[in-house]
């Protein structure tokens, strides 16, 4: 299987986010990439090519253009306030409070596009955040070209990311751009399976009115994990959309032996919309020792997922989200892409 990866990837490199009640190091940090492409070299996944320079125009097919371009200006106008640390936002939009217009000040801008105050936004992070979506872009050409498989080495990851907003360390949702990509590039049907840890809100948002695009989404329960505000059981859905979305919500601790049936009904909702491919938001942070999440995968188990996956028999384009146990993650990376193609 090939892997997409590009260096850019590396310049966000965040050194705190808020957490447990107080700034804490980073952890969704560049060596997270470098570990998985270690992985994937000693174990010969195969070839490892850097994206070619997909523009904006694929970013736009899915974002809001004000939060682009927001993206795009921020280190200038934060400098340009006095600022110069990572960014964090401090007060948002919520109920009794209005969205629009748009702040013209910096931190009225960061709370308008953010979600949380626990994803430092940086003097790279916008190019960063392209780079790793051009990566998802990368890899869905390779599969729309005839491979079975791709791998983009996603990074920052994406799925909390909606159409214009940023939080749980996602700034562009790889994942909705890669599936709007394979849309606009002939495909009628695109499924994305999310088995990230935590629920991708900002996928689900993207294409919760619409029945062409698929959203899957196992996860540990929302009333005990973040993103909290999304992600139950009820949500499958609107208008159009209605029941082309699917939430299945964990307890806290369960292990394969729980989370298995559930895949497979998610992958028998998978042969029903009978997708001309699937996009997997492959989260590896469902591991037992994932420093922050509360499933309980061991690391055969990421084999077992793999295998799982191939017997749907779509061309498949794998996207990484998260996953912090930094020692593991390639190995457990690797384990799903090469029970992937062993099938
Ligand atoms: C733990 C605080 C955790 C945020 C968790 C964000 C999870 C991000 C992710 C992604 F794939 F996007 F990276 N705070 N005390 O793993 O879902
Ligand atoms: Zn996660």
């Amino acid at each position: 299987m090939k892997t997409v990866f590009a260096d850019t990837q590396l310049l966000h490199a965040p050194r705190h986010e808020i957490s447990d009640g107080e700034l804490k190091p980073a952890v969704e940090i560049p060596s997270r990439a470098e570990f998985v492409l270690k992985a994937i070299s000693d174990r010969k996944l195969g070839e490892i090519i850097a994206p070619e320079d997909f523009g904006l125009a694929p970013l736009q097919k899915v974002h809001d253009a004000g939060y682009l371009e927001f993206l795009e200006r921020f280190w200038e106008k934060w400098q340009a306030a006095g600022r110069t640390s990572e960014a964090f936002p401090f007060v948002w939009p919520v109920r009794s409070l209005r969205a629009d217009p748009v702040p013209n000040h910096i931190d009225g801008q960061l709370g308008r596009y953010s979600m949380d105050a626990g994803t430092p936004l940086g003097e790279n992070t916008w190019l960063a955040a392209k780079a790793s979506a051009h990566t998802a872009l990368a890899a869905a050409k390779i599969v729309n070209e005839g491979a079975a498989s791709a791998f983009g080495l996603c990074r920052p990851p994406g799925h909390h990311a909606g159409s214009d907003f940023y939080g749980g360390y996602c700034f562009l949702n790889n994942a909705a751009i890669a599936a709007q990509w394979l849309r606009d590039n002939g495909a009628e049907r695109v499924a994305i399976l999310d088995v990230d840890c935590h629920h991708g809100n900002g996928t689900q948002s993207i294409f919760y009115d619409r029945s062409d695009v698929l959203f899957l989404s196992i996860h540990a329960d929302p009333r005990e994990e973040y993103p909290y505000f999304l992600g139950h059981a009820d949500e499958t859905g609107t208008k159009g959309g209605k029941g082309y979305t699917r939430n299945w919500p964990l307890a806290l601790g369960t292990d394969w032996a729980g989370y298995a049936p559930v895949l497979d009904e998610a992958c028998h909702w998978l042969k029903v919309f009978n997708p001309d491919y699937l996009v997997v938001s492959l989260g590896l942070d469902c591991f037992e020792n994932d420093p922050i999440s509360g499933l309980k995968f061991k690391t055969e188990d990421f084999s077992k997922l793999g295998k799982r996956l191939a017997q749907a028999e779509v061309p498949t384009v794998f996207l990484m989200e998260g996953g912090y146990a930094v020692d593991a993650l390639g190995t457990n990376c690797v384990n799903v892409l090469e029970a992937f193609e062993a099938v």
